[in-house]
């Protein structure tokens, strides 16, 4: 769908407001949200992505096309969370200590909302006590770890053995994903579940809370 082209290539080029008219005149066609976000807007993030890794662009290009991959998120979200949801359950998230990668923590947060959980957001750079704490303090159900960086990942293993010799053991689920996560690391470090996408981790925690 040429729009879906046109938009992938407004985030390439860090287009932000572009990029949020494009979503409008996306939505307008008729085009599904799930399309407009993972052919559109995500489809441009994976190419600069890959720019990214062969050094064909820099940080302050992948920062404008993720700066614009908000702006299309943040005008999608009317049509991605339900207003007016009973809440069904409390979320701790972030993304861990070392790691500031947060654009899929977000999406998972917007998804999470749009199932009707309440949603703590620790935002980047958090240590596992700090996840802990919050869960403890909110009563909440799930811890959601998000990691981009390999050197990154490792900090779940401090969440999940924190949570084991926490009074959260037998009580809180620790759900993990980001880009270089897997199911053989989850098993690895003995965390609850892995998911591979924000809209699989919300359908995870939703039947964790219900
Ligand atoms: Co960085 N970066 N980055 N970066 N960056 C990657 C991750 C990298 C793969 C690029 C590459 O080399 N190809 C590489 C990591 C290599 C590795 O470890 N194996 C990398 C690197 C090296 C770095 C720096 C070290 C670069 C440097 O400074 N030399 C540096 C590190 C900074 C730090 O964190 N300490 C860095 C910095 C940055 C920017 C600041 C420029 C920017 C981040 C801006 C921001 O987030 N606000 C950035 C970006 C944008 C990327 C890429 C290009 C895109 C990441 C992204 O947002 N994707 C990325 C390349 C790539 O991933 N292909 C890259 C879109 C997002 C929606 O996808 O986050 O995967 P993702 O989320 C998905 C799923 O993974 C899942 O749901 C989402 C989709 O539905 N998911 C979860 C995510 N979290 C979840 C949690 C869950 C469940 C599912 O909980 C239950």
């Amino acid at each position: 769908v040429a729009v879906l082209e046109e938009l992938s290539l407004l985030v390439q080029r860090g287009r932000a407001p572009a990029v949020k008219d494009k979503v409008a005149l996306a939505i307008e066609e008729g085009i599904s949200p799930k399309q407009i976000l993972e052919e559109g807007l995500l489809e441009g993030m994976n190419v600069i992505g890959e720019k990214f890794k062969i050094n064909k662009v820099f940080v302050p290009e992948v920062l404008l096309a993720a700066r614009a991959l908000d702006a299309g998120i943040a005008a999608l979200k009317p049509l991605l969370v339900d207003a007016g949801v009973e809440e069904k359950g409390t979320v701790v998230i972030g993304t861990v200590k070392g790691d500031l990668h947060d654009i899929g923590k977000n999406l998972v947060k917007l998804m999470l909302e749009g199932k009707g959980l309440k949603v703590i957001d620790l935002g980047v750079d958090v240590p596992a006590e700090k996840y802990v704490a919050a869960a403890q303090e909110n009563e909440a159900s799930i811890i959601c770890c998000s990691a981009l960086l390999t050197t990154t990942m490792n900090e779940m293993k401090r969440v999940v053995e924190l949570v084991k010799t926490s009074s959260l053991n037998g009580k809180v689920k620790v759900m993990i994903g980001g880009a270089p996560v897997t199911q053989n690391f989850c098993e690895t470090i003995g965390a609850d579940r892995y998911t591979p996408d924000a809209a699989t981790a919300a359908q995870v925690a939703l039947e964790y809370c219900s």
